[in-house]
Formats: structure tokens, sequence, C-alpha cells
């Protein structure tokens, strides 16, 4: 389905003059205005395919409705998903669960929504039913070479589809590790690692980047390969300029200073970009901001101090995607919710009076400092962001407006009630 234009702004037309009433409230004391307003608007966040099905957890999956059950219908939820938000034009593909078998009309069908192609995903945690040898004692990292290079050709394979959609970067995470003491030599696991990733680094595309993602545990519980940003960073510095770190909110232990690893890895020049999610105790792929918005903040602050430090481009220069899975809520209200989550807080890091929160550090004002920061991080900036999205065409409150015209149903009535999407 599509959801045409005039019925969004019919939608806006209710709305249209408390929006105003707010964002007059803030707008005056916005020395940037109009700058912020043009760097929210050019800021979008890719959707992962495997989030617009329900997801589940190791103890059931209970369907959604009107799920999609192609990768065509996954492209269609993201065009609804950016029609409303204006903020959303790519998504991010996990192969083989979304396998694009015509290359050239799935690029077709993206386009004609306004969209591309971020980030290709391989998958080397789950065996395949065509496969000859199992990924049950790792991958990259095998003690068997012959794993290690089936590993490894898949990789080279997603790269090959990701070209043929206009994708310029590999993501890999890796499932390898160990469950117990003794079961691997955590020295010669790393350097296997090493040097299957170097193999596929060689066949990367002149203008494509690897991202390396970590994780410390899942669904090994002893060790993991890539456990850390230090195991990360220590690969993607062996490979070279075209590999660097991918920063998945949910994959760090309890009380992590997930904002001290950014600011570091941005001035290295290894960060590649992030997996947005949130969560209260491990990798619970909940919906950005739900738990920790404040955690977001200060990790948005780092960025846009440390983007800015480099002349970088905000929009452009880093990899942006949501890394979410959903059991309780529909899935594109969900995706929604983490969108609008990310823009606020960038958003907020954008108000944050920089040269104040410099003086006091440099004056060692820590009182100061935090109140420079919370002045920012308490600024209802809701209003500006959806400012920024009515000036692109898109709803003044996306997710009302997708339950007001009805979205979900129309799907159900068109795919049914008991689709299930491929992936997890
Ligand atoms: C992993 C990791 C990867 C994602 C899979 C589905 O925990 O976050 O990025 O591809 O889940
Ligand atoms: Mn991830
Ligand atoms: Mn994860």
């Amino acid at each position: 389905m599509l959801l045409e234009k005039y019925k969004i702004d019919e939608q806006n037309q209710s709305l249209i003059a408390g929006h105003e009433r707010k964002l007059d409230g803030i707008a005056a004391d916005i020395a940037d205005y109009e700058n912020i307003l043009n760097k929210l608007m050019a800021f979008n966040i890719a959707i992962p395919s495997w989030a617009l099905g329900t997801g589940g957890t190791r103890f059931g999956r209970f369907s959604g409705v009107g799920e999609p059950g192609s990768l065509e219908e996954k492209i269609e939820d993201v065009g609804l998903i950016h029609t409303l938000n204006r903020s959303s034009n790519s998504i991010s593909l996990h192969i083989p669960w979304d396998i694009p078998d015509n290359t050239v009309q799935i690029k077709a069908l993206a386009n004609s929504l306004g969209l591309h192609f971020d980030a290709v995903n391989s998958n080397t945690f789950q065996d395949q039913a065509d496969q000859k040898l199992s990924y049950k004692f790792g991958s990259l990292n095998h003690v068997d070479r012959r794993v290690r290079e089936q590993a490894i050709a898949h990789n080279i394979e997603v790269i090959k589809y990701g070209d043929a959609l206009g994708s310029k970067a590999l993501s890999i995470w890796l499932a390898d590790g160990s469950s117990f003491p003794g079961q691997l030599n955590f020295r010669k696991a790393f350097q296997n690692t090493q040097e299957s990733l170097s193999e596929i680094y060689q066949a990367l595309p002149g203008d494509w980047k690897v991202w390396i993602e970590y994780k410390p545990f899942e669904p090994n519980f002893y060790s993991t390969t890539i456990g850390d940003w230090g195991q990360s960073y220590l690969l993607a510095s062996q490979l070279g300029p075209k590999a660097a770190t991918l920063v998945d909110l949910g994959h760090h232990l309890p009380n992590s200073n997930i904002e001290q690893i950014v600011a570091l890895l941005l001035m290295q020049d290894k960060l590649a970009g992030f997996h947005f999610n949130d969560s209260k105790y491990g990798d619970d792929d909940l919906t950005v901001g739900c738990i920790n918005p404040y955690q977001l903040f200060l990790i948005f602050n780092e960025l846009v101090e440390g983007m800015d430090v480099r002349g970088m481009n905000h929009a452009s220069d880093l990899g942006w995607m949501i890394d979410a899975s959903h059991n309780v809520k529909d899935p594109i209200e969900d995706l929604l919710q983490s969108v609008e989550a990310i823009k606020i807080a960038y958003a907020q890091s954008l108000l944050i009076d920089r040269k104040s929160l410099a003086d006091a550090q440099q004056s060692n004002d820590v009182a100061r400092a935090q109140e420079v920061l919370q002045a920012a991080y308490r600024t209802d900036v809701r209003p500006l962001v959806a400012e920024a999205r009515l000036r692109t065409g898109g709803a003044i409150q996306p997710l009302q407006c997708y339950r007001n015209l009805a979205v979900r149903e129309t799907l159900v009535n068109g795919r049914g009630k008991n689709t299930v999407a491929t992936g997890l």
C-alpha cells in the first residue's frame, strides 16, 4: 500500500495550530534555529529488514498480523515508515534472510519509494538448509579451515548482492566464541578471525567499508571471539582504513560507559556507526530510548562534538541504523518510536552550549558542566523534530497518523492475518 500525501496533510491540518504554538515556545530561544532544522531534516536512520516482522524469543514467537511475507513487502513497510517520518530513507538487508532474487527489480522498487540500501549483513550464526559444513563451533574463527572458507565465501557473496543494490558497507556480527572454559584457544580463534576477515577485506569494492560488530556474550556464554570494542578495534586497525567498529548499544555489559567508547573510536577514525536499540539487561533489542534516553543523549553529545571537531557530515559520515526485535508491539509503531527517540536525542545534543561546556571543563566547574548538558537534555525538542518532519512532507505525529489512517488494518486486508516474516 501507498500512503498518499494528501491523507497525511489532512491529519496534519488538525494539529498544525497546536504544533505552531509549541514551536514558537522554543524557537525564539534557539540561536541556530534554521541550521539545526536543516540538520534534523537531513538526518535519516536505516531500518533493518529483520525488524519488520515479530521477532520472538527462544521461548516462542507470537505472530503479529499483516506482517510482511516477502522482501518486497518489507521494503513496502519501510516506505510507509519513511512516508510518515521522512527520516528512514534506507533499508539494511540480512542475507540469507532476505535474498534479493532480482536485484534490478528490488532496487527499482526501493528507489520508487525514495529508499536506498544501507549496509548488508552477513549471517554465519545459523546453518542454512543447503549448507555443507556447520557453524555449530564457529565460522570465521573455526578450527577447521574449510568452515572458515565457507564463511568467507558467504561474506563475499553478500558483498556481491549489496554491490548490485548500491550498498556501500558489509556489516559482520559473529556468534563465534565458546560456552565453556577450555573449549577454545583464544589466541588461535582471534588469529583465525583476523585472517578470515582480511580475505573478506580484500574482496571489498574500492568505495566499500566493512563494519565489525562486537558483543560480549550470547549465544556463547563463556567467551566471544569479538567480545568488546577493544577486540573489534584491534581487528579494524590490523585490517586497514576500510574497516571500522560498529557499536550496537545492546552489546555491552551493564553500566558500560558507551559514550566514552564512542568518543574514543571517533577520535581514532574507527567508529563505523550504530545499531540503535535500548536494553535493561543484555541484548534486549528494545525500542530506542524506552529505558535510558539520557544515555542516548550523552552518546549524541559525544557524537556531535567529535564529528564537528573532525569536520564530518552528521548525516552521511557514519552508519545510523536500528537493530531491534519486536515481540509485543506492532513493529512499524515501534520503529516510528525508535526513530523519533534518536532524532530527539540528536536535536537535544545540537542545542548544547558547546562554548559554555568547554569553559566549564577547562575551569573544572563540574556543576556548571552538568547544568549545560542537562539544560539541553531537559528541553522539549519534540516540536523541533516535528517541524523538520513537516517541512519535508511528513506527519506532525507519525504514530497517531499511522493509527488514524488504519495502516495496519489495511495491510491485514491485503496480506492476511497470519503471515510470517522471514528472518528471526
Ligand atoms: C545480533 C547482532 C546483529 C544482528 C543479529 C540479528 O545480536 O546485533 O547485528 O544482525 O543479532
Ligand atoms: Mn546488531
Ligand atoms: Mn544485537
